[in-house]
């Protein structure tokens, strides 16, 4: 049975909503961030990196929330969610994955966790500077998702999880995603899936229903 170490709301949601999608029992372990829950030493065993999430079966142990979400949409290929197998659907799918994961979701961490990277109050400039990357980020996915539906074509694949999770991070911005009508379409598209409530409800969340 997977496990799931995570955090309501943060790098592990899509995964969990994955988890959820799969439809098989799974368990998840939320950590205490204001405990420092995920510096501990037995978590650091499991994720060096100290983040959540991670994923375990067996003597699988896993990190990094969107080759977590690949590697399940791969395992479970009935599930319908892996990048497309073909041109130009895969090249799409798997520019945006490794886009929204290496481009748009580390310029989120300095908007979240500015003083890991630089002291007060030069942190307040990184923030603006975090702020105006991720708007152009959306601006790029607006065009992209005005083109099609989904990030890898007319169907919804795991990159679409992964895009949503991170879009809704932006709800309490001076800008959210949704302010785009292209990414507000899709959100809603994304929302409809009778999967989100439940994910919502299992990690406490009311915002963003
Ligand atoms: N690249 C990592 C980043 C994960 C990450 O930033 N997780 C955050 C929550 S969104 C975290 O664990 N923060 C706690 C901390 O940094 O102490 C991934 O995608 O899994």
């Amino acid at each position: 049975m997977y496990k799931l170490y995570g955090s309501p709301g943060a790098a592990s949601f899509a995964v969990h909503w994955l988890l959820l999608e799969l439809g098989e029992p799974f368990e998840v372990q939320f950590l205490d961030f204001a405990q420092n829950e995920q510096k501990s030493p037995q978590y650091l065993r499991l994720n060096p990196n100290g983040h959540v999430p991670v994923l375990v079966k067996g003597e699988l142990v896993m990190y990094e929330a969107a080759a977590i979400a690949i590697w399940l949409s791969e395992q479970h290929p009935a599930l319908g969610l892996a990048i497309p197998a073909s041109a130009p659907e895969r090249a799409l799918g798997l520019q945006w994955m490794f886009h929204l994961a290496n481009g748009l979701q580390p310029v989120f961490r300095q908007w979240f966790y500015p003083t890991d990277y630089i002291e007060p109050p030069e942190n307040e400039r990184l923030m603006s500077n975090a702020k105006a990357r991720i708007e152009a980020c959306f601006e790029r996915i607006n065009a992209h998702l005005s083109q099609q539906p989904y990030f890898a074509g007319a169907q919804p694949c795991v990159v679409d999880f992964h895009g949503l999770m991170l879009m809704r991070w932006s709800r309490n911005m001076p800008k959210p995603a949704t302010e785009w009508p292209a990414i507000a379409a899709f959100v809603k598209r994304m929302k409809a899936r009778p999967s989100f409530k439940t994910l919502n409800a299992r990690e406490g969340l009311t915002e963003w229903l």
